[in-house]
């Protein structure tokens, strides 16, 4: 059995132990918390990994989103340049909501509504298979917006991995070191770096070589990797072996995420069990 699968199954055996207790329950009241408790292990586990995508103003975060769901998305939404974070996440058919400040979803329609200010963000839901284990985040363009994300609430998004954007003529400036040095740890241990913009280097081979140098010495120790990607429409041919490499970095993540749950969620069932078993016989 692969990961996912294994996953799958354990799932299901926690939903069905949730339903097998929560009928147990009407007979043995004291096991309803337990009936709850493997309830909320059941959606933990299910999660997909959230990847954040961040970096600086017009750094082709949200073209990048869009190369790793595989459908041209963003720029196509009434939302696409609203200074909101969005979500992308797995639906079999495509919806368009927002969260608001109080925890209210509304669905939009095409005509976007005029309270953006009291949207905490947008969620879209698309059938693209990526996003069955990985939800992306795209956030807004500007580093103004970013920071509070950052500095006073950097789990207000939940956000278990990320990818930071740097432009290739002018990758990875002071300040983008500042932003990503305010983000948690755990975070920075599971990201990478997108130089995107590889398209439209000058000086060729050569150019890239000596961006590539200056890189591993500067950025190289804050990342996993650093994949160089081009997202613009003129350089798709010439970057996808970067593309390739992002791409398998995400996989990876993705794959390490499930992992933990798997673990968490087998040993946390194991002791849910112990647990109801004792309230049974005491
Ligand atoms: N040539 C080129 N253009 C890009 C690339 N990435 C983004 N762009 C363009 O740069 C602009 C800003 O990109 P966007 O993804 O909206 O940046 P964001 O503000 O970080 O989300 C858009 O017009 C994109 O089409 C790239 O790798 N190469
Ligand atoms: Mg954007």
């Amino acid at each position: 059995m692969d990961l996912e699968a294994k996953l799958r199954f354990a799932v299901q055996n926690l939903i069905e132990a949730e339903r097998a207790l929560r009928k147990a329950a009407s007979a043995h009241p004291a096991l309803e918390g337990s009936s709850r408790a493997f309830g909320r292990m059941a959606r933990a586990a299910n999660r997909p990994l959230r990847l954040g995508i961040l970096g600086e103003s017009n750094s082709g975060k949200s073209s990048l989103a869009n190369l790793l769901v595989g459908v041209a998305t963003l720029p196509a939404l009434p939302v696409a340049n609203t200074r909101l974070p969005t979500l992308l996440t797995y639906a079999p058919a495509p919806f368009v909501m927002a969260l608001y400040e109080t925890g209210e979803r509304i669905t939009l329609s095409a005509s976007l509504a005029a309270q953006q200010s009291a949207m905490k963000r947008l969620e879209v839901g698309l059938p693209a298979s990526i996003l069955r284990s990985v939800e992306i985040l795209d956030f807004p363009g500007s580093a103004n917006v970013l920071l509070p994300v950052t500095r006073q609430d950097p789990a207000g998004y939940g956000i278990d991995a990320a990818i930071w954007t740097t432009v290739a003529t002018q990758a990875w400036r002071e300040s983008e070191r500042t932003h990503w040095l305010a983000l948690p740890e755990a975070v920075r241990s599971r990201s990478v770096l997108a130089v995107t913009f590889c398209d439209v280097i000058g000086g060729g081979e050569s150019d890239l070589k000596r961006l590539q140098a200056r890189l591993e010495q500067s950025a190289r120790p804050h990342f996993r990797e650093i994949c160089y990607v081009g997202a613009g429409d003129a350089g798709a041919a010439a970057a996808a072996p970067g593309e390739q490499a992002l791409f398998a970095q995400v996989r990876s993540l993705a794959r390490e995420f499930a992992s933990r749950r798997l673990e968490k969620a087998t040993a946390i069932a194991r002791r849910l069990a112990d647990h109801a078993l004792e309230k049974l016989g005491g």
